[in-house]
């Protein structure tokens, strides 16, 4: 899927979205999941053909082998295959979808949204200028967005900062996002965001290493937020103990599915840590499930859930759109409570594999 405008990061630019979803047919009906994974293995190690293949071999046969199962099976059925928690959310997800659709009930009721509509942030990529971000950051603030959040990198960190907030005021929710760029030997540049009232940094160094980041965060005033690091309740505990962050970036994606990323918000909850729901270029569909995660109590921070167009001319499914209020709708029909239009699916669908083979 063509994206509406390229996305730029510290790992990369995007221009287009390759697109994974698994469709669970079952005797009650269909479910979908969006699999996360991007095209190449540079946010994580997992990226969507490998998904795909992974799926294939050796996570949907465990699940056939397994006969009826429930969407409260399918974590510890996949558990023995090591990582690839992605590949599993896609699958955990069409179940569930499954499931709530022949039970007639909506993924927030079931995971336990309390609002029907959720504030919207949006992730402003790498530009080539200043001006560039200031009228693209102009633009988003025009549509009623109400948080924004910067891409930095080495070189493109403090001064873009410095240029957004001077032009948009100390109102502006702002924070930026390093996708990891950083090392501990640039904690004074990181230290110099300290002036611009961010709400948080996410993810400034490498995810495998929470003990820099505690030790970061004694060094900097900004909260650490992060996102790469945590890829389960486990990483969420530990991370919130050793003090390296104050914040959770919650993808299911990267989790493992959206009944880890309830558990990571329960936890949080459970430490006073504040949660905001991340995205990763969903479609419809995935975007469906995440805005019913983020109408969650402990989802106190605008998250990267913004409207269809932000990203695609053309969405899958009836597109998301802002509200005036700068909010998105939960979507409140059975399961997802959105589908995929057929003509659009059949348009885009690059290639099909039905499993069992
Ligand atoms: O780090 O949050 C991230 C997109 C792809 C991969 C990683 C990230 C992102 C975003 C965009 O920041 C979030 C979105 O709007 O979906
Ligand atoms: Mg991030």
């Amino acid at each position: 899927m063509p994206l509406v405008a390229p996305f730029r990061t510290s790992f990369g630019i995007e221009t287009a979205r390759d697109v994974l979803l698994v469709r669970a047919a079952t005797p009650d009906g269909d479910g979908w999941g969006e699999c996360v994974a991007m095209s190449e293995p540079l946010y994580s190690p997992e990226y969507a053909d490998g998904a795909a293949q992974v799926i294939e071999r050796f996570l949907a046969p465990r699940l056939f082998a397994a006969g009826d199962l429930g969407p409260l099976d399918v974590a510890r059925l996949l558990e023995p295959v090591r990582g690839h928690r992605m590949a599993k959310a896609a699958l955990e997800t069409a179940v569930l979808d499954a499931w709530l659709r022949a039970r007639g009930e909506s993924f927030g009721s079931y995971l336990g949204a309390v609002r029907d509509r959720v504030p919207a942030g949006v992730s402003v990529g790498i530009m080539d200028s200043i001006p560039a971000l200031i009228d693209a950051v102009a633009g988003y603030l025009d549509q009623g967005y109400l948080r924004i959040k910067l891409k930095i990198e080495p070189g493109w960190d403090v001064e873009p900062v410095r240029a957004v907030r001077e032009r948009f005021g100390d109102d502006l929710l702002l924070q930026v996002d390093a996708n990891a760029a950083y090392t501990l030997a640039d904690a004074r540049v990181l230290a110099a965001l300290d002036g611009f009232g961010l709400l948080l940094i996410e993810q400034p160094l490498a995810e495998d290493d929470l003990r820099q980041h505690a030790a970061l965060a004694g060094m900097i005033r900004t909260p650490i937020c992060l996102d790469e690091s945590i890829e389960s309740a486990k990483d969420a505990a530990d991370a919130l103990l050793l003090g390296a962050c104050r914040i959770i970036n919650v993808k299911p994606g990267r989790v493992g599915g959206y009944l880890e990323a309830r558990r990571i918000h329960d936890l949080a909850q459970a430490h006073g840590a504040a949660v905001w729901c991340g995205g990763m270029l969903e479609t419809g569909l995935g975007r469906a499930a995440n805005v019913a995660l983020a109408a969650l109590p402990g989802f106190t921070l605008p998250g990267d859930t913004s409207a269809s167009n932000r990203y695609f001319a053309q969405d899958v499914t009836e597109p998301f759109v802002l509200g005036p209020d700068g909010h998105v709708a939960v979507p409140s029909g059975p399961g997802l409570g959105v589908e995929p239009l057929p003509d659009v699916l059949a348009a885009l669908t690059t290639s099909t594999t039905w499993l069992p083979a």
